[in-house]
C-alpha cells in the first residue's frame, strides 16, 4: 500500500520515497495530457497563447518526465549495486540536439508526432526551436558525446563529468566572406534537459600556499589556499537506447562563495563585490575556441581543476557511501582521462588522499595509479599541453609539490632503468628543462593504461611521441578505435536509409552495428541499388531544403557532392581541396577543358578557425573567395559549385553527411589521430578520398581498396621526403596544373585584382608548407580524376557505396565502449 500517511511525514524507506515516480502513460492521450500539464505548469502559459518556445519547452519537460523514472530506477540500481563504474572526465561534450536523440532512446517518437498534431502543433517546428549545447570543439567533444550514449545502451554504470559553459563554441559568421565570431548563448531561452543542484555544490579552491603541520606527532603537508568558488552540478539524463536505462551527465558551473560576499561586505565596496561575483562566475563562462592549439591560458587551468576538482570531491563524497574506505577506490571506479584537459586531477587525487585522508604516499600513489586511464587523441606536438612551473605554483601550489614529488620517484625508476643517461631523463622528466610540466608525461606515468583512438595513431604514440615511456612500460600501452554513435549519426540522421536496412535486415542493426555486413549481398540485387541511390538522391533533396532555407545556397540533384567538414586547421589540408577546386576552373578558363566535359560538382565545406589562428582563418576567406568566382563565372556553365555554409555544427553535420557522395580525409599522413568524421560518411554510404591516415588506414583495410579512394604519400614517405629536406618550390616546378592554380590565386583572381590577400597562404606553401600539400598535390588530383571515372558508372559507384555501410559497422562507438572494458576498465558485465 504505498498510500500517503495522513499524519505522519514521508520516511525514506516508505514505498513512494523508494519508488517515487510513474512515468505518465505511454500513450497519445497520456503525452498530450502531460504535455498540457507542463505548458501550464512549468511555463505558465495556455495552449492558445503559448509561444513555441513555450511549447518546445513543454514538450521537451514531457519526454523528460518520462525518463525521469528509468533514471532514478538507475541510481537506485547502481547504488546498491556497489560496482565497479566508469567516471568519464572530460572538458568537451558535444552533445547536439537532445529532443529527437531523448524521443528515440524512450521509443516516444510516434506517439510525440501524434500528440503535437492532436494539439494543432508542427512538431517539425519544434525541433527547429532547440538550440543545441555546443559544449566542444570538434572531434574530441564529439567522441565524448558519443561515447556517453554507447555507456547508457550497453548499460555501463558511469557519469559523464564537464563543464557547463555559458558559452559555447562561438556562432561563426561570414563578413565579405572572412570569418567573424559571435557569442553563443545557448542557454538564453533556458535548457528544459537541465536539472540544477545548488545543494550538492562543491567547493573548489586556489591560489595561497602549502604547508608542514604536526598532525599529532606526524609531520603532514596541507593546502591554504587563499580563494574559492563554488561548483554547482547541472545534471542531464543519458538515456540508453531503448533498454530503459538513464545515466548521468554532471556538468559543473562556477558560482561565488559566501566568502566572496563576505570580502564584499566588510570592504563596503558594492561595486567591487559585484566584481568579485563576476570573477567566479568567469571560471565556466566560455569554451576555449582552440582545438588541438592550447593557449596556456590561467583561466583555462582554472577550469580544468574546477572541474576535475568537483567531480572528485562528487564522486568520493556523494556517489560512493558515507561509509567507504578509500583504500578499495580501484573496486569502484576508473576515472578516464579525455586527452591532457582533466590531468591535473592525477595530483588533486593524490592530494586528496594523502592530505584529506591522511594515507601514506606509497599507499596514494598505488591507489591512484589504478584509478585513471588517459586517452591521447594527438600526434601535433603543439596539441601536448603544458602548464608553466610558475602558473602551477600560483595557482595550485599544493599539487605542484606533488608533481614534482610523482616526478622525482618516476625519474628514480628511469635511472634505475637506463643508468645515468642524462639526455634520456630531461627527456623524460615531467617538469621541463624549460620549467614546464607536460600533462601528457604525468598522465602516462600516472594512468593504468594510455590508449591512442586509432591503430596507425596508437602505433604512432609508441614509436614517437612517447617512445621512451613505452620502452619503460610497454604494458600501459593499447589502442581503441575511436567509433561514433549509430543512434544519432544513422538512425536519426539518415531515417530513410535505416529504414531500407530494417526493411533487408530487421530490427536489432543499431545497437549491434555489424549486422550490415548482412548488407554485403544486397549491393548486388539491382532493385536494393535502386533503392539505395533513391535514398541518397531524397538526402541531397532535404540537404537542398535545409540550405536554402538556412543560407540561400541550392544543391543540383546531378552533381557530385564532394564534402570536406571538419576544423580548419593546417594539418587536415583543406587547401589541397581549394587547389582542386582552383586546377578544375583554371582548366575550364584557360581552355584546355570544356565545361561540358566536367563532371559536375558541390563542394561542401563546413570548418570553423580557433580565433586566433591566422592562416586558418585566411583559408576560409580564400575558400568563400574561391566560391563566390567560380559560383559567377558562366564559363562554368553551372557545372561547379562552392557551397560554404557558416557555424557547421552538429545539427548541420546530421544533414551534410548522409547526402555525401564523397568524404574528404586528406590529412598529412602521420597527422590525424583518427577522424570520426570520416566513419559517419562510410556509414551513410559516401566514398571516401583519403590519405593513409587515422582511422583512414582502417576504413580503407575494411571496405577494400575497390571501394576507397587513396592518395598520398604514407607516413613513412612522408618522414623520408621530411628526412632528405623538403622543398616545395620542386613541386611547384614539377607539375604545370599546380603552378597555374598557384599563379591564380597570386594574380588577384579571387580577390578583386589585390594581389596581397592571399599571397601569404601561397607564399607559405612554396617556401614552407609544413603539412606537405604541394608534395601531395599531384597524387591527389589523379585520385580526383579516378572518382570522376567511377561516378561516371552510378550503378558500380551505389555498389561501393552500399558495401562503405555493410563493412563499417565496426566504427560503433559501442564497439569502442566494448574495447574500453575489456582493454582499460575492466568493470563488470552490465548490471
Ligand atoms: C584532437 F588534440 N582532437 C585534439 C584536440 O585538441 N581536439 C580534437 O578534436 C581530435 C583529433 O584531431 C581527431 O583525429 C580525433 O578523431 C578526435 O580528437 C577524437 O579522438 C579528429 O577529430
Amino acid at each position: 500500500n504505498s498510500k500517503l500517511p495522513a499524519s505522519r511525514p514521508l520516511t525514506a524507506t516508505h514505498p513512494l520515497a523508494l519508488a517515487p515516480v510513474s512515468s505518465p502513460p505511454a500513450t497519445v492521450d497520456g503525452f498530450v495530457r502531460e504535455f498540457l500539464v507542463n505548458l501550464n505548469l512549468e511555463r505558465g502559459v495556455a495552449l492558445s497563447t503559448s509561444t513555441a518556445t513555450d511549447q518546445y519547452s513543454a514538450l521537451a519537460t514531457t519526454v523528460r518526465d518520462y525518463l525521469v523514472a528509468r533514471w532514478l530506477e538507475d541510481q537506485r540500481r547502481q547504488r546498491s549495486a556497489q560496482g565497479k563504474g566508469v567516471c568519464y572526465l572530460s572538458a568537451e561534450y558535444l552533445l547536439g540536439r537532445q529532443l529527437d536523440n531523448n524521443l528515440l532512446a524512450s521509443g516516444l517518437t510516434e506517439i510525440a508526432a501524434e500528440a503535437m498534431a492532436a494539439c494543432g502543433i508542427d512538431i517539425d517546428m519544434l525541433r527547429e526551436q532547440e538550440v543545441e549545447p555546443g559544449l566542444g570543439n570538434g572531434g574530441l567533444g564529439r567522441l565524448a558525446a558519443c561515447f556517453i550514449d554507447s555507456l547508457a545502451t550497453l548499460s555501463v554504470p558511469s557519469i559523464g563529468y564537464g563543464i557547463r559553459y555559458e558559452y559555447g563554441i562561438f556562432r561563426q559568421t561570414f563578413q565579405g566572406g572572412e570569418q567573424v565570431e559571435k557569442p553563443d548563448a545557448w542557454l538564453a531561452l533556458g535548457s528544459p534537459w537541465e536539472f540544477p543542484h545548488p545543494e550538492a555544490a562543491q567547493t573548489v579552491s586556489f591560489g595561497g600556499h602549502s604547508e608542514t603541520y604536526d598532525d599529532e606527532g606526524v609531520i603532514r603537508s596541507r593546502w591554504v589556499p587563499a580563494w574559492s568558488v563554488r561548483a554547482v552540478p547541472y545534471n542531464y539524463m543519458v538515456p540508453g537506447y531503448q533498454n530503459g536505462r538513464v545515466n548521468t551527465l554532471r556538468l559543473w558551473s562556477a558560482e561565488a562563495t559566501k566568502a566572496f560576499d563576505l570580502r564584499t561586505f566588510n570592504s563596503g565596496d558594492y561595486v567591487e563585490a559585484v566584481r568579485a561575483q563576476t570573477f567566479a562566475e568567469n571560471i565556466s563562462k566560455v569554451l576555449y575556441p582552440e582545438d588541438s592549439t592550447p593557449q596556456g591560458k590561467e583561466l583555462r587551468l582554472q577550469q580544468q581543476y574546477f572541474f576535475v576538482a568537483a567531480s572528485i570531491a562528487d564522486f568520493l563524497d556523494k556517489v560512493l557511501p558515507a561509509d567507504f574506505d578509500v583504500t578499495d577506490l580501484p573496486e569502484r571506479v576508473i576515472f578516464q582521462l579525455n586527452d591532457t584537459h582533466p590531468v591535473i586531477a592525477v595530483p588533486e587525487m593524490m592530494r586528496v588522499l594523502v592530505d584529506d585522508r591522511k594515507l601514506d604516499w606509497d599507499a596514494a600513489w598505488a591507489i591512484t595509479q589504478q584509478c585513471f586511464a588517459y586517452t591521447c587523441h594527438t600526434l601535433l606536438p603543439e596539441a601536448l599541453e603544458v602548464w608553466s612551473v610558475d602558473l602551477l605554483g600560483r595557482l595550485l601550489p599544493r599539487h605542484l609539490e606533488i608533481i614534482y614529488r610523482i616526478n622525482d620517484e618516476f625519474l628514480v625508476r628511469v635511472r634505475e632503468r637506463f643508468g645515468d643517461d642524462e639526455q634520456r631523463l630531461r627527456d623524460m622528466s615531467i617538469v621541463s628543462e624549460h620549467r614546464a610540466v607536460r600533462m601528457a608525461y604525468l598522465a602516462t606515468v600516472a594512468g593504468a593504461k594510455v590508449n591512442g583512438v586509432a591503430e596507425l595513431h596508437s602505433q604512432l604514440l609508441r614509436e614517437k611521441v612517447l617512445h621512451d615511456f613505452d620502452e619503460l612500460m610497454p604494458e600501459k600501452f593499447t589502442n581503441v578505435t575511436n567509433g561514433v554513435t549509430p543512434r544519432r549519426f544513422v538512425r536519426l540522421a539518415n531515417p530513410r536509409l535505416s529504414e531500407l536496412i530494417t526493411d533487408a535486415l530487421g530490427t536489432g542493426w543499431l545497437t549491434d552495428l555489424e549486422r550490415l555486413r548482412e548488407l554485403e549481398s544486397y549491393a548486388e540485387d539491382a532493385d536494393f541499388r535502386s533503392a539505395f541511390a533513391e535514398v541518397k538522391a531524397a538526402n541531397k533533396r532535404r540537404l537542398d531544403e535545409v540550405l536554402r532555407a538556412r543560407d540561400g545556397f541550392e544543391i543540383a540533384d546531378d552533381h557530385l557532392l564532394d564534402v570536406m567538414v571538419k576544423r580548419l586547421h593546417e594539418y587536415k589540408r583543406q587547401m589541397l581541396k581549394v587547389l582542386h577546386i582552383v586546377t578544375l576552373y583554371e582548366r575550364v578558363v584557360s581552355g584546355r577543358v570544356a565545361a561540358s566535359d566536367l563532371q559536375p560538382r558541390t563542394f561542401i565545406f563546413g570548418a570553423k578557425a580557433a580565433p586566433g589562428y591566422a592562416m586558418a582563418k585566411r583559408v576560409i576567406h580564400l575558400i568563400n573567395a574561391v566560391g563566390s568566382v567560380v559560383n559567377n563565372d558562366p564559363r562554368l556553365e553551372g557545372r561547379l559549385k562552392v557551397v560554404f555554409p557558416p557555424n557547421y555544427n552538429v545539427t548541420l553535420a546530421e544533414r551534410v553527411i548522409p547526402a555525401a557522395d564523397l568524404s574528404e580525409q586528406i590529412s598529412l599522413a602521420g597527422k590525424e589521430a583518427s577522424g570520426t568524421g570520416n566513419m559517419k560518411f562510410a556509414l551513410n554510404g559516401a566514398l571516401t578520398i583519403g590519405t593513409d591516415d587515422g582511422a583512414n588506414v582502417e576504413i580503407r583495410e575494411l571496405v577494400g581498396d575497390d571501394n576507397f579512394f587513396l592518395f598520398g604519400m604514407s607516413e613513412p614517405e612522408v618522414e623520408e621526403l621530411w628526412a632528405s629536406g623538403y622543398r616545395p618550390g620542386e613541386f611547384a616546378q614539377g607539375d604545370d596544373e599546380l603552378r597555374r592554380a598557384l599563379d591564380l590565386i597570386s594574380s588577384g583572381t579571387f580577390s578583386g585584382g589585390d594581389r596581397s590577400t592571399f599571397e601569404p597562404i601561397v607564399s607559405n606553401l612554396l617556401y614552407d608548407d609544413r603539412f606537405m600539400v604541394l608534395a601531395d598535390y599531384t597524387s591527389y588530383i589523379a585520385a580526383q580524376e579516378r572518382v570522376d571515372a567511377a561516378y561516371a558508372d552510378r550503378d558500380a559507384w551505389t555498389r561501393s557505396a552500399i558495401l562503405n555501410v555493410a563493412r563499417t559497422g565496426y566504427f560503433s562507438s559501442d564497439r569502442s565502449i566494448r574495447d574500453y572494458i575489456d582493454r582499460i576498465w575492466h568493470t563488470p558485465p552490465a548490471l
